[in-house]
């Protein structure tokens, strides 16, 4: 049995044909994994359960269908859907899992993360990053009315995509420094990331081993989908 790893498909009621392209992918193929990892931003805007995005009901049947079926899939928060929690859980059938997370397979430590976490050289991001991840703030955030919600959405949208606009291109990449420090912490030489929508695959040395970080590519683009099968990875365009 396999495991698929996706992340940032961004659906939003704006792309339409990228939400129909999804739920097709969840229709026709998730089924045949065992375990299928999206990691991070499987929403362009998330502002609590109670205020689902327009358009995602037929994503969160699609994606019970396929839970329902037998298929695990577990979820991690991305910077545009940091607020998903047990509301969507439930509707879903998908486990939230914490960023980073570890998992094993056939013997080996595979770490998976968003990856945003790794983008240390964008300080006002990381200070906004810390700000928002408080239980406090995003307890906050969830209580507050859905107008007031919908405005901060708007704003938090408007800054994401200035900053794609204005930020250089390396301070918005991951720091070589911070994918060591965390692999080690983790003592993992396999690292799975999204986020940067820079697909690759990046060989290097750990301290006198070889190490891998895989870079998945977000839905509109090649290199979208990583499977684990019969001992190897393969990172393929759906
Ligand atoms: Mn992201």
């Amino acid at each position: 049995m396999s495991t698929c790893f996706i992340a940032d498909l961004h659906l939003s009621a704006e792309e339409p044909e990228t939400v129909e392209r999804f739920i097709r992918f969840l229709n026709e193929e998730a089924g045949e994994h065992k375990t299928l990892y999206i990691l991070g931003d499987l929403f362009e805007l998330w502002l609590g359960d109670t205020l689902p995005s327009s358009g995602s009901e037929p994503v969160l049947e699609a994606l019970r269908t396929v839970t329902d079926g037998g298929t695990d899939i577990y979820v991690q928060h991305g910077n545009r859907d940091f607020l998903l929690g047990s509301g969507f859980e439930k509707q879903s059938g998908c486990k939230l899992i914490a960023d980073p997370y570890l998992i094993g397979l056939d013997g080996r430590r595979i770490l998976l993360t968003h990856g945003d976490q790794l983008c240390t050289g964008d300080l006002s991001y990381q200070k906004y990053r810390k700000l928002i991840r408080n239980p406090l703030v995003r307890w906050t955030l969830l209580h507050l009315p859905s107008t007031v919600r919908v405005a901060i959405g708007d704003k938090l949208r408007r800054r994401s995509n200035y900053d794609k606009g204005n930020k250089t291109s390396a301070i918005m990449d991951v720091t070589e420094d911070k994918v060591r420090e965390t692999m080690r912490e983790w003592n993992t030489r396999l690292l799975i990331h999204g986020h940067t929508h820079r697909p690759a695959l990046h060989n290097f040395e750990l301290d006198g081993k070889s190490a891998e970080r895989m870079v998945l590519g977000d839905w509109e683009s090649a290199d979208n989908t990583i499977i684990y099968r019969d001992g190897s990875f393969r990172q393929l365009t759906l």
